[in-house]
């Protein structure tokens, strides 16, 4: 990988770049990362485990400026606004999702950078999507402004590699379950309160319905697709957006399996807004072209992430 040694990510604050970060840098070396955020202040681990500065990618001449003194051959672009809270302000999520977009592969193109990587999101599929094992190639007819941005920025990547031979990926996540950094804003954010109110209180109030099943993913699985799709080989690659998937459950058999641990953990459900947001995605994903063109392959299932995250869990909350 000797041609990609300088890495930019950007929303490094986040819940993915909180994890990705210490990775790239385990790997790569801790000077040739740089975490940049903007909207709140990067813990003290990730602060001091190398370089970060104030960036807002809305701001292009100040991402040129990153870019070119910096010699970036990588870029992750995170900053983003969710599916529940864009609903809440589209207009603000078509600008932040878009128009920062828009500036990561403008600058990428006039500086050289060698990869993009910005995560899609099963939010790109819509009700009218085949709901079961959705097909990689398929129906995007999203319903949510966020899953417009995901749809818009997936035919962005797809523009810049074609018009000007930019290397863009992307893989469309499902909702990551993570112990480093809650998510804000998302609709899947349920699957990982579950787990530090379980821990916490001891019960939980779920704001989707107990047999609505979704497609989620363990961190550790996510950092893997993360590295793994950005340092794959660019000849095995015949597509620039992937479907990817660690496992999907319903919230009750997500309860259920938290109780195995335990046991006095109490669910109740109160179904808000996010119930529509939910019922309007995929249950479960086909990943198998990811599997095929750059060997994608998850660990966790359910009862192992529950295992895991519990334990971490539960000795940072004690
Ligand atoms: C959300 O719920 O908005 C995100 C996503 C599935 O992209 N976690």
């Amino acid at each position: 990988m000797s041609e990609l040694n300088k890495i930019l990510v950007i929303g490094a604050v986040g819940q993915i770049g909180s994890d990705l970060v210490p990775a790239l840098r385990k790997k790569y070396g801790k000077n040739n990362v740089i975490a940049t955020g903007r909207r709140s202040q990067p813990s003290k681990k990730l602060r001091e485990s190398g370089p970060f500065i104030y960036l807002d990618a809305l701001d292009i001449d100040t991402l040129k400026k990153v870019v070119f003194e910096n010699q970036i051959d990588v870029i992750y672009h995170f900053a983003s606004v969710l599916s529940a809270t864009g609903e809440k302000m589209p207009q603000t999520s078509w600008d932040l999702n878009i128009n920062s977009l828009i500036n990561v592969l403008e600058v990428g193109r006039r500086y050289g950078v060698k990869r993009i990587i910005w995560p899609s999101s099963i939010a790109a599929f819509g009700p009218t999507t085949p709901r079961e094992n959705t097909p990689n190639d398929t129906i995007l007819q999203p319903t949510t402004m966020y899953g417009v941005t995901k749809v818009s920025g997936e035919l962005l990547l797809e523009y810049y590699y074609k018009k000007y031979g930019l290397d863009t990926r992307s893989m469309r996540l499902p909702g990551i379950i993570s112990s480093e950094t809650l998510p804000g804003g998302g609709t899947t954010d349920y699957a990982v309160a579950i787990y530090y109110e379980a821990i916490k209180q001891k019960k939980y109030t779920c704001f989707v319905k107990e047999n609505t099943v979704l497609p989620m993913m363990y961190m550790p699985d996510c950092i893997k697709c993360m590295i793994d799709l950005m340092e794959a080989d660019p000849s095995t690659l015949e597509h620039h957006v992937f479907n990817v998937t660690g496992m999907s459950f319903s919230a009750g058999e997500l309860a259920a399996e938290i109780k195995k641990h335990i046991p006095e953990f109490e669910i109740s459900y109160a179904p808000d807004f996010r119930q529509e947001i939910a019922d309007s995605w995929p249950m479960s994903i086909d990943d198998s072209l990811a599997r095929k063109e750059w060997n994608w392959q998850p660990s966790y299932d359910l009862g192992s992430m529950t295992e895991d995250m519990l334990e971490v869990l539960g000795k940072r909350l004690k």
